[in-house]
């Protein structure tokens, strides 16, 4: 496979789109034959949740999941967890996009499918990436990689531009991290917000200080959105070594270039995500325990068909 130049890829109105909103999408990134390899793979995963009743270290349930009727709301650590995840994550147009946008040295420190199934798949309260794990420079960002199209109407993620040269806002509520914006005292303007939309085998990026978000699936069409974590290779997470494991470790995570041990220090809003959440193992666990919430509760087993 021939290695396209990142300019090629994400020419200068996309970069410049990317640099003065946060976001931009991207199309073609991945082939038919990709997508289809990881549908594959995500069809095994998602059948590993029958007769489960409560999340794994793998699985993310939805409220409404009961072992006769399964229902995954988050696939984690797929790039981990999966070998076809784990070369899709080093396809070269990919590399070539993620190196336009934050260099040519790219590690992957997360990655998760979030599946948003047809008419119950969970919303995502408001939040920003960099509340969670703030690194020490913000040359990190989310690829959403479109496992289905992602429409006006099927809960796309929503973005509100610029908001990733702003502050870093409170995400916790009582005094504890709950990874959630409070929608009427945060000052944030969320009619501004644009929706992300492409077809199959598309990609968004949005930059890691984005302030984001997307609502419950009321549609008829699942949006299945994985997302990949990526982190130029000298933006190191503050929250603590334990995150990096041995060195072996974090040089398996790279996807591209050089590893390196000198972090690259640029001055940005920090707000630790500590005390930790009451609930863990998921954005949507920590989310729940939100009193306000923008989207609303997503559906639960009472409450499903
Ligand atoms: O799946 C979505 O719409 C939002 C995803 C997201 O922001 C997250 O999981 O952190």
């Amino acid at each position: 496979m021939t290695t396209p130049s990142p300019e090629s890829i994400v020419n200068d109105e996309q970069l410049a789109e990317y640099q003065s909103k946060g976001f931009v999408v991207i199309e073609d990134i991945f082939s038919a034959d990709d997508i289809k390899a990881m549908d594959e793979a995500m069809a095994g995963l998602v059948e590993s949740a029958r007769d489960l009743t409560d999340h794994t270290d793998v699985i993310d349930l939805e409220p409404s999941h009961t072992p006769e009727n399964p229902r995954v709301r988050r696939i984690k650590e797929p790039f981990l967890n999966h070998p076809v995840f784990h070369e899709m994550a080093k396809r070269p147009k990919l590399i070539a996009a993620l190196t336009r946008l934050i260099g040519p040295n790219l590690r992957m420190h997360g990655s998760k499918i979030n599946l948003k199934s047809a008419t119950f798949g969970s919303p995502v309260e408001w939040h920003q990436d960099w509340a969670f794990y703030p690194h020490t420079n913000d040359d990190v960002l989310a690829v959403g990689v479109m496992l289905d199209a992602m429409t006006e109407d099927n809960g796309p993620l929503l973005c509100i531009p610029g908001s990733h040269k702003g502050p870093t806002h409170d995400h916790h509520q009582e005094g504890r991290f709950i990874g959630a914006v409070d929608p009427d005292t945060s000052g944030i303007d969320f009619s501004k917000a644009e929706k992300i939309t492409g077809k199959v085998g598309s990609c968004s990026f949005h930059h890691v200080r984005m302030m984001h978000g997307s609502g419950q699936n009321t549609s008829g069409k699942d949006r299945r959105l994985l997302l990949l974590q990526v982190a130029a290779a000298d933006a190191w997470d503050i929250r603590g070594m334990s995150r990096i494991g041995s060195w072996e470790q974090f040089e398996a995570t790279m996807i591209a270039g050089d590893v390196t041990n000198e972090p690259r220090l640029v001055p940005a809003p920090i707000r630790l995500p500590f005390p930790e959440p009451e609930k863990k193992g998921s954005i949507y666990e920590s989310q729940s325990m939100a009193k306000n919430k923008f989207f609303g509760a997503p559906p639960s087993s009472d409450a499903a068909e």
